[in-house]
């Protein structure tokens, strides 16, 4: 076992530490919501040394390299039960080890101590309270709750996002909400925005996989409903929404497959592009009304492993097409993507940008969307995984990562991260 007994300046760099969904300070004095604290075994990984964890060997913390290949004994060392803090106090934590040991501070060294050591001391030197951070950094999942399908979009001045609101049985969900943020890191949710029930006259369940557009002051909300594909307009993109056509814009068994997951993408001459499908990926342009489109002019594309989930964008001259391949219920379920020079392609396969990361707990990392900052080249990728930690293909959330390009184009492997 490797000693870490080097003095206060590697230790000195453990200021901020993410804990499961939560990014905590140490010394700062505002508290978080009591909600907010973690509570089970976490890991606890440094925000700016990628791969490095808080971690004690010889009785003393350091951050350390752990990683899937580390001995039991490394990756015991980086896992700590995270309970209510012993001082007391709202959002307040303290760290046991597995040895049963407590994560304190002593001279301004972190150490693992028995709760026996200094009893006068111990609780305060072994608390930690929850507080906003000193850095900027993102608290995961973005959207608090069981949310899936994420479609990220920039307008009118803020980011949305349209999920699948999760957690049925047979996602069987059957209510759309919206959210929106400034920053990509404080959501407001504007609550139920379309509501199949009431709203919707010939779906009232499976209420998937949304989308917007925007075009002419109204905004267009493309929704999968029982496996049919549904338009809803409003003035607003926080709706109230209403259904102008009063049946499917695209009926189930108009292709084959489910007619599910719609895109849709408008290009630079502002020509809009409705893309769907499972199992086969179909494209039509739609018609200027938004709602409408010649069902003769359906493309449908060969996608190595395409199995849902389409999202097109275009970089420069470049349109990518990514989508989602295996079973959500999967956690090999991930993002492939193509590039075209046209939104029909022809497209030529890439390989895959985001897939699992058991190390961190990720499985299922997948039924993207992807935004641009306005007025720079920097991009962001929104999607679902299965809840960390206990979730599933109907228990997801949704998390946004940084994408990054290749000088050549291509777009560089996500890191998905908690
Ligand atoms: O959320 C229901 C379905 O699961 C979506 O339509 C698919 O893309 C998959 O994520």
């Amino acid at each position: 076992m490797p000693s870490f007994r080097n003095g206060r300046r590697q230790v000195a760099r453990l200021t901020a530490l993410a804990v499961g969904a939560t990014l905590i300070t140490v010394g700062v004095t505002q508290q978080a919501f009591a909600a907010d604290l973690p509570t089970g075994a976490r890991s606890l990984q440094s925000v700016n040394v990628a791969g490095h964890y808080l971690r004690h060997a010889d009785y003393l913390g350091s951050i350390a390299a752990v990683t899937a290949g580390s001995s039991a004994q490394a990756r015991s060392d980086a896992t700590f039960t995270v309970t209510p803090g012993l001082a007391g106090g709202t959002g307040c934590v303290s760290f046991q080890a597995a040895n049963g040991m407590w994560l304190r501070h002593r001279d301004y060294q972190l150490w693992l101590d028995p709760s026996t050591t200094n009893p006068t001391t111990f609780a305060e030197d072994s608390s930690f309270r929850v507080v906003t951070p000193w850095i900027a950094g993102r608290r995961r999942p973005v959207i608090k709750g069981l949310y899936a399908d994420p479609n990220i979009a920039h307008l009118n001045g803020r980011y949305y996002i349209y999920p699948t609101t999760d957690g049925y049985e047979g996602w069987s969900g059957s209510r759309f909400k919206a959210f929106s943020s400034a920053d990509l890191v404080t959501w407001t949710d504007h609550g139920t925005i379309l509501d199949l029930g009431p709203h919707v006259s010939w779906a009232d369940d499976r209420a998937w996989a949304p989308t917007i557009a925007y075009r002419n002051g109204r905004y267009y909300f493309y929704f999968s409903a029982a496996a049919n594909i549904g338009v809803a307009t409003s003035t607003s993109p926080t709706g109230p929404f209403t259904d102008p056509l009063g049946r499917p814009l695209v009926p189930a068994g108009l292709r084959s497959g489910q007619m599910i997951d719609p895109h849709v993408f408008t290009d630079t001459d502002g020509q809009s592009y409705l893309y769907w499908g499972n199992g086969s990926a179909y494209a039509v342009r739609l018609n200027p009304d938004m709602i409408s489109f010649d069902p003769a002019q359906i493309r449908t594309f060969g996608l190595p492993n395409f199995r849902e989930a389409p999202f097109v964008f275009k970089r420069g001259s470049t349109y990518y097409l990514t989508y989602s391949v295996d079973d959500t219920r999967s956690e090999n379920y991930h993002v492939e993507y193509a590039t075209g020079t046209t939104p029909f392609g022809p497209w030529t396969h890439r390989g895959t940008i985001l897939a699992k990361n058991l190390s961190l707990g990720i499985k299922g990392p997948a039924h993207q969307s992807i935004v641009k900052a306005p007025d720079s080249d920097t991009w962001y990728i929104a999607y679902h995984r299965f809840a960390v930690p206990a979730g599933n293909g109907t228990n997801r959330e949704v998390t946004i990562d940084q994408m990054w390009f290749n000088t050549d184009g291509t777009i560089r492997p996500v890191a998905p991260t908690l």
